[in-house]
């Protein structure tokens, strides 16, 4: 199975951890940004990653991928079948896609995508403006949901912690650091599923991208 995209995309990185927490094998192809590359446009129509294929069945987006791995390696459970529990992971998952990563996408976009890998400038003050008046109500937002067990939905790994978590990479890749004061569950709770094999890998693979001398993100 492959999937392609970059695993700095949050959505890309949801898809790849969801895999090695099921335990299959998927092997990751590089596209950059709308890449026009054939077989990833064969299965990306808008060009958008991540893309995916099995054999001769393609399909993209983060959620749709991560139905069909659920479909057809039911255990470990990650998108629970009880009714109620089945629609929180995916309402969380909707939340961390589009209210965590717009967010997120301001941050990440001006600070790494356009200067580092565009090499254009990035809107430095729209930045600041979503990491100082748009993320910390969001953080205050999660630290009031996140329940004891330290996950989301039913008190076990299920895809939404895999989805939250993601946009939090990028967080923390370009400085945005969680107030541990203010915010203790969601320091906890981010370092927890961040230190996840799963993820883990693809973290300190991004982060030593960034290490190399000229690839610091803008602040
Ligand atoms: N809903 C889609 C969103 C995918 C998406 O927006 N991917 C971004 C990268 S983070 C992309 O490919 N952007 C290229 C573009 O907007 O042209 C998913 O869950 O996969």
């Amino acid at each position: 199975m492959i999937v392609y995209g970059s695993s700095m995309s949050p959505f890309v990185r949801k898809v790849l951890t969801f895999a090695a927490e099921k335990g299959i094998e998927v092997e990751l192809k590089p596209q950059g940004l709308q890449s026009d590359d054939p077989e990833f446009r064969a299965a990306s129509p808008f060009g958008l990653m991540p893309a995916f294929r099995d054999g001769d069945f393609a399909i993209s987006d983060s959620s749709a991928i991560v139905a069909y791995l659920e479909a057809i390696k039911p255990e470990p459970a990650l998108i629970p079948a009880a009714p109620r529990s089945r629609a929180q992971a995916i309402w969380w998952d909707e939340v961390a896609d589009t209210v965590f990563v717009n967010c997120m996408r301001k941050m990440f976009f001006n600070r790494v995508v356009l200067p580092i890998f565009l090499k254009r400038e990035g809107d430095l003050a729209e930045a600041a403006h979503a990491e100082v008046h748009e993320l910390p109500p969001l953080i205050d937002f999660l630290e009031a949901r996140i329940p004891d067990s330290g996950f989301l939905v039913d008190d076990r790994l299920t895809l939404a912690d895999i989805a939250m978590v993601q946009p939090f990479v990028n967080f923390l890749h370009v400085g945005a650091s969680i107030d541990a004061e203010r915010h203790p569950k969601v320091a906890d709770y981010i370092a927890k599923i961040h230190a996840r094999p799963s993820i883990a890998q693809w973290i300190a693979k991004e982060r030593g991208f960034f290490e190399k001398a000229g690839n610091v993100p803008n602040r």
